[in-house]
């Protein structure tokens, strides 16, 4: 008798083990860091996209989202990703051409005329041929998100004509397309980190800055700034980003659902980045800003040199000046 009440002890022992080992009842948590504000459209995205891993892995796997750069700037985030210290980012392109060149396509000033054309091209062969070159450098692309159509702020005066940005101290993202873009328009362009940019404005270290309404709003720049020019010179996407490392870590069941979640989170997302266009310039009105919306027509003409430069067209072609044109000339034509 006692020993059945040894043995029957026994085999819990033995199951309780085997289930708390197993792979499929070890709780997997990935860290996912973003660079804005709690209520950014990245973060609505991050969340939905937890949500659905969590349902689908039945709480295998718990994403844990970071906003407001509290696990480093974007180009932190992604360095991180390649060594394994962080699992996931969601973040613009502005660090990206530093990993994987060719990105810097898509930071060229007025590409895209629509989000109709940005989907066409990011979500077809020429944007998901970009997106796979990541795997190259220990990172895993779960598809192009959306930061939107940019934006100028300043505190000096309104603009309604390239002169107008004259000498204004304006910060970009870290990237030289960004910078040369802006030169062209006769602004002084300083890249940093967005972290800092809050800061740079309030202290005036910078005069002006551009970024998505949804940016603008969410970080409160208007508090900041007062006049804000409805130029849309960028079509800024977003890439959400896993670590090899942790990938490597998921079933395939999981990387397949890591890989529908984002499909959805990411249509989710393009959605509230235009309900955020739509709504909130009259927002930021009311906040106090004063709003133009300039003739698009010379800003187009002046950015021109940016698409002829050398160096810019050699880095999007990964080093192959060839291979830089054509893929220029691919984007341009699907994008019109
Ligand atoms: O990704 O750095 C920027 O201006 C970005 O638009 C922002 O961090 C969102």
């Amino acid at each position: 008798m006692r020993r059945r009440f040894l043995f029957a002890k026994l085999v819990i022992v033995a199951l309780a083990a085997v289930l708390f080992f197993s792979p499929a009842y070890a709780k997997t948590v990935f860290k996912c860091g973003t660079s804005t504000q709690p209520d950014h459209i990245y973060n609505k995205a991050v969340e939905k996209f937890a949500q659905i891993v969590k349902d689908k892995t039945g709480g295998e796997v718990e994403i844990q989202l970071f906003p407001a750069a509290q696990l480093g700037s974007e180009r932190d985030m992604v360095e991180g990703l390649q060594l394994g210290s962080l699992e996931m980012t969601l973040t613009s392109t502005g660090p990206l051409g530093n990993f994987v060149p060719q990105v810097k396509l898509f930071n060229l000033p007025f590409l895209f005329k629509d989000r109709k054309s940005c989907y066409a091209v990011l979500d077809g062969k020429t944007g998901t041929d970009i997106a796979n070159l990541f795997q190259k450098v220990g990172i895993r692309s779960l598809g192009w998100f959306e930061n939107g159509f940019r934006n100028i702020t300043n505190s000096k005066r309104p603009i309604e004509k390239p002169a107008d940005l004259k000498g204004l101290k304006i910060r970009v993202m870290e990237d030289d397309v960004f910078i040369l873009t802006m030169k062209a328009l006769g602004a002084s362009p300083l890249p940093m980190a967005f972290g800092e940019l809050y800061t740079a404005l309030e202290q005036k270290t910078v005069d002006a800055q551009e970024n998505p309404l949804a940016v603008i709003y969410s970080s409160r720049f208007f508090e900041v700034q007062k006049y804000l020019a409805m130029t849309g010179h960028f079509y800024s996407p977003a890439m959400l980003l896993v670590s090899e490392q942790a990938w490597k870590k998921l079933t395939p069941e999981q990387q397949k659902i890591f890989s529908e979640a984002a499909a959805t989170a990411r249509d989710y997302e393009r959605k509230l980045s235009l309900e955020a266009d739509q709504n909130l310039e009259a927002k930021l009105k009311e906040a106090g800003m004063e709003i133009t919306h300039p003739d698009k027509k010379p800003f187009i003409e002046a950015v021109q040199v940016v698409y002829q430069n050398p160096k810019v067209i050699k880095a999007i072609g990964g080093g192959n000046a060839d291979e830089g044109k054509r893929l220029i000339e691919a984007a341009k034509a699907a994008a019109n």
